[in-house]
C-alpha cells in the first residue's frame, strides 16, 4: 500500500509530504563518543570560548603611584574626574573581548562601591561628592552595551581592623560577597586572589563557606583562585601557560597561595580528577596599577602572550589599568585594537579549509575529517574508529592521522598551525606531530581547546600537511584544524614555540 508521503510527493506536494511525515531515528546511525571525564560544565566552557578577558586594577594605588596600598590612604585621594566606563567598555569591545573583571577591592582595603559595611569606599571620597559608584557605573555600562561583567574581592585587607580575626573578618568578608552579588546583576566571574604580605597577621580564610555562598547566589558563576574550583591560576603572572596544558589536575593537591605548587598549576595532571582550567593574567603594562611612567607593552610581546596563553589551551586575562582621570590611556586604546586587528589578520584565513581531507579511519557518518574545517570548534569533530577499546582515560599510546591535500595543484604555505580538540567531551591528547610532505614541522604534547604553533623557521611550502596523533586518552577528537599566515612573525633564536 502506498502511504500517504509517497502519494502527496506524487503530486508535487513535497513540503507537505516532508512536514507530515513522522521523524524517525535510526540504530545504524553512529553515536557521539562516550565522555573522557572530568568534563568541562557550561560556564567553564563559556568562559574557554572568550578567549581573551580584560583585566581592570584600579583603585587607591592610581592615585599613589603603588603597586600595594598600606590600607591607610586617606579616601580623599581617590577623585576620578572624568572617570567613564563606558569608555573602558568600549575599549573593550574593539579589542572583541566579552568580560571585564574589575578590582572591587584591592589588598588596600578600600571598596569601589559604597559598602555598608566599612567607611573605607568610595563613600567618603570627595568624588562626586561621595555618592559615586565605580562598581555601579561599570556593571551599568557593560550591561548597555551587551558585555559580561566580574569582580576582584581581595581577601587579604590591610585596613579592615578585622582582619586576623578570624571569624569577625569571614563575616565580613561574607558580607561584601553578599552585597555584590545581589546588588549587581549577575557577576560571570569572581577572582579571589592568593596574595598576602609575609608579615600579615595569621587569617584562616572560610573559602568552602565562601565558594558555596557564590555559588548560591549565583549559579552560572566562574570562581577562580589559585585552586579554582571553576578556574584556576596558571601559576605566573607574565600570561605564559606551560607547553604541556591540561585543564585537568586534582583539586585535592591544591591550595590557594601556595608557592610550592605553581609548576603542578602551570601544566596540570593528566590523571587529574577535576575539571579546573587555567587563566593566565598579565598586565599590558609593567604594573598591575596604572603609572604615569610606563607605557604599554609591544605588539610583538602581546603576540607572544596571546600564542602562549590562549595558543595553549588558555584564557589570557589581560590586565588594561585606568588612569587617574578614570579613563584607559589613549596609548592602551590603542595597542588593544592593534592586537584584535592583529589576530583577526592571522586567523580570517584558513589554508587548510580549500584541502581535501582524508584520514586514518573514521567511526561513521557524522563524524568524518571534514568536521574539522566547519565553523563549529566544540561540536563538530572526527572520530577515528576505536574498535570498541575505551580505556577510562589514562593516556595511552594511540596512531591516528588526518592529512589535508592543497588542491588544484597548489602548493601550501603558512607559518602558524592551529590545532583545536573538542574538549566538551574531555581533554584527551597528550601527544602529536605535524607534517608537512613528510618532514615534522611542529610537535608537542597537549592541545586542548586551542593549540597554536608559530613555525620555528618561519613560513613553510608544501603540499600535504599530515596531523599524527600518538598519544591520547582514549579516542582523539579534532574539532579543528587551521594553517595560517603570520606577518608579525619573525622567527629569532632565542624564541621557543614548542
Ligand atoms: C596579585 C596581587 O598581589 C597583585 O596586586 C595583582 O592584583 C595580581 C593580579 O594578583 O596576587
Amino acid at each position: 500500500m502506498l502511504s500517504l508521503a509517497v502519494l502527496l510527493v506524487g503530486v508535487g506536494w513535497s513540503v507537505v509530504a516532508a512536514a507530515a511525515a513522522p521523524f524517525a531515528g535510526s540504530e545504524g546511525v553512529p553515536t557521539p563518543p562516550l565522555p573522557v571525564l572530568p568534563l568541562p560544565n557550561f560556564s567553564q566552557l563559556k568562559w574557554q570560548s572568550r578567549e581573551i578577558i580584560m583585566f581592570l586594577h584600579f583603585g587607591v594605588n592610581t592615585f599613589t603611584d603603588s603597586e600595594w596600598g598600606t590600607g591607610k590612604e586617606d579616601p580623599a585621594i581617590f577623585n576620578p574626574v572624568g572617570l567613564d566606563a563606558g569608555q573602558w567598555v568600549a575599549a573593550a569591545e574593539d579589542a572583541g573581548i566579552s568580560l571585564m573583571i574589575l578590582t572591587a577591592k584591592h589588598h588596600d582595603g578600600f571598596c569601589m562601591w559604597p559598602s555598608k559595611y566599612t567607611e573605607h569606599s568610595v563613600g567618603s571620597s570627595h568624588w562626586r561628592h561621595g555618592k559615586g559608584d565605580v562598581v555601579g557605573d561599570f556593571v551599568k555600562a557593560a550591561a548597555a552595551r551587551g558585555v559580561d561583567v566580574g569582580l576582584y574581592l581581595s581577601p587579604w585587607d590591610r585596613h579592615d581592623s578585622r582582619y586576623g580575626s578570624e571569624l569577625a573578618y569571614n563575616g565580613y568578608y561574607l558580607a561584601q560577597l553578599q552585597e555584590l552579588l545581589n546588588n549587581y546583576n549577575s557577576v560571570k566571574e569572581i577572582w579571589f586572589d592568593g596574595a598576602k604580605g609575609s608579615n600579615a597577621p595569621n587569617m584562616t580564610y572560610y573559602f568552602t563557606d565562601w565558594f558555596a555562598m557564590v555559588k548560591e547566589l549565583q549559579s552560572s558563576i566562574n570562581i577562580f583562585s589559585d585552586a579554582g574550583p571553576d578556574v584556576r591560576w596558571v601559576g605566573n603572572e607574565n600570561g605564559f601557560a606551560g607547553t604541556t596544558s591540561w585543564s585537568i589536575i586534582n583539586r585535592t593537591s591544591l591550595s590557594i597561595g601556595n608557592g610550592s605548587i605553581v609548576d603542578y598549576l602551570n601544566t596540570g595532571d593528566p590523571k587529574g580528577t577535576d575539571y579546573l582550567p587555567p587563566e593566565c593574567d598579565v598586565s599590558i603594562r609593567t604594573g598591575w596599577f596604572w603609572h604615569k611612567s610606563q607605557s604599554p607593552k609591544k605588539l610583538k610581546k602581546l603576540l607572544e602572550i596571546y600564542y602562549k596563553s590562549v595558543g595553549r589551551n588558555c584564557v589570557l586575562l589581560l590586565n588594561v589599568p585606568p588612569n587617574t582621570t578614570g579613563l584607559i590611556s589613549e596609548t592602551d586604546v590603542l595597542r588593544l585594537k592593534e592586537l584584535r586587528n592583529a589576530i583577526d589578520t592571522i586567523f580570517s584565513m584558513n589554508y587548510a579549509k580549500g584541502c581535501s581531507v582524508i584520514a586514518s579511519s573514521e567511526k561513521g557518518s557524522g563524524f568524518g575529517p571534514e568536521n574539522v574545517l566547519d565553523n563549529d570548534h566544540l561540536w563538530t569533530y572526527w572520530v577515528p574508529r576505536d574498535n570498541g577499546y575505551y580505556n577510562g582515560g589514562s593516556l595511552n599510546e594511540v596512531d591516528h592521522w588526518i592529512e589535508f591535500r592543497g588542491s588544484g595543484g597548489g602548493g601550501l604555505k603558512f607559518n602558524v598551525v592551529r590545532i583545536q580538540e573538542a574538549v566538551g567531551l574531555g581533554q584527551r591528547i597528550g601527544r602529536y606531530e605535524v607534517y608537512l610532505d613528510g618532514k615534522c614541522v611542529a610537535k608537542g604534547t597537549t592541545i586542548g581547546y586551542k593549540r597554536l604553533h608559530r613555525i620555528k623557521g618561519g613560513v613553510v611550502n608544501g603540499s600535504v600537511v599530515r596531523l599524527r596523533i600518538t598519544k591520547s586518552r582514549g579516542v582523539p577528537l579534532i574539532s579543528s584544524f587551521g594553517l595560517h599566515f603570520d606577518p608579525f612573525w619573525e622567527p629569532s633564536s632565542e624564541d621557543d614555540y614548542e
